[in-house]
């Protein structure tokens, strides 16, 4: 089964991040998920530009980069600037005034736009941004903290968003809590990838490239 498989950075070893980097792209990760958190618009400090920009220049695969800031447009230069063409960019619909405009700066430099969509949030709020992302980054927590519990309902939204994508282009990506068991249920409906943070494959006392390897060997 085809799923792209993204590391959730805010969860690795700060103490090595070079040694961790390394690990997870010698042992088979997708891409690096980078969770940049501002205090405002979540609860919750991640990480800063620069530890994006080491990861960017630290490895070949693709960075997926989870603006959960306040009205991105202000800065997002600063972001793009530092990443490479191909890389995606998620931002928050309810973060900014005008996300058309952000999604537009994020496609005219060369990445891939995407839109995160909150627990509480609405398939129906998002519909016309649908039609202008690539990716849709759905969030099965509240957005601020990694080790939270799933909350299910919002499996429901992904059903719905599966039925729109027959007629419209976009991927669909899982954030917050992704166990082994949701890969095995959402990855045969069409969920296109899936973001692993504490519950699946940080402090697991066992190397990256065997937990990620297990993943693969799931029975379908
Ligand atoms: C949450 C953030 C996520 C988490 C990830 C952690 O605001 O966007 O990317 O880092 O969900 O995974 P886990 O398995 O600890 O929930
Ligand atoms: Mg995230």
């Amino acid at each position: 089964m085809n799923f792209e498989l993204t590391a959730s950075m805010m969860c690795a070893n700060y103490g090595n991040l070079q040694k961790e980097v390394k690990e997870l792209d010698d042992g088979g990760i997708d891409s690096f998920h980078i969770d940049i958190m501002d205090g405002r618009y979540v609860p919750n400090f991640a990480m800063s530009l620069n530890d994006m920009a080491y990861i960017a220049g630290a490895t070949q695969k693709p960075l997926d980069v989870h603006l959960m800031i306040e009205h991105p447009n202000n800065n997002i230069q600063l972001f793009l600037s530092k990443l490479r063409p191909g890389d995606t960019v998620y931002i928050h619909p309810e973060a900014e005034y005008h996300p058309s405009t952000t999604l537009q700066k994020i496609i005219d430099a060369g990445m891939i736009p995407g839109i995160a969509i909150n627990p509480g949030t609405s398939v129906e709020t998002v519909m016309m941004m649908l039609t202008i992302v690539k990716k849709v980054l759905v969030m099965s927590v509240n957005p601020g903290n990694a080790g939270q519990m799933y909350l299910p309902y919002v499996g429901q939204k992904i059903d719905k968003l599966l039925e729109l994508r027959r007629q419209m282009d976009f991927d669909i990506y899982w954030d917050g809590a992704c166990s082994a068991e949701k890969i095995l249920e959402y990855a045969p409906k069409g969920v296109n990838g899936f973001v692993l943070g504490t519950t699946l494959l940080f402090g697991k006392g066992k190397p990256y490239g065997e937990v990620l390897a297990d993943i693969h060997k799931l029975k379908f």
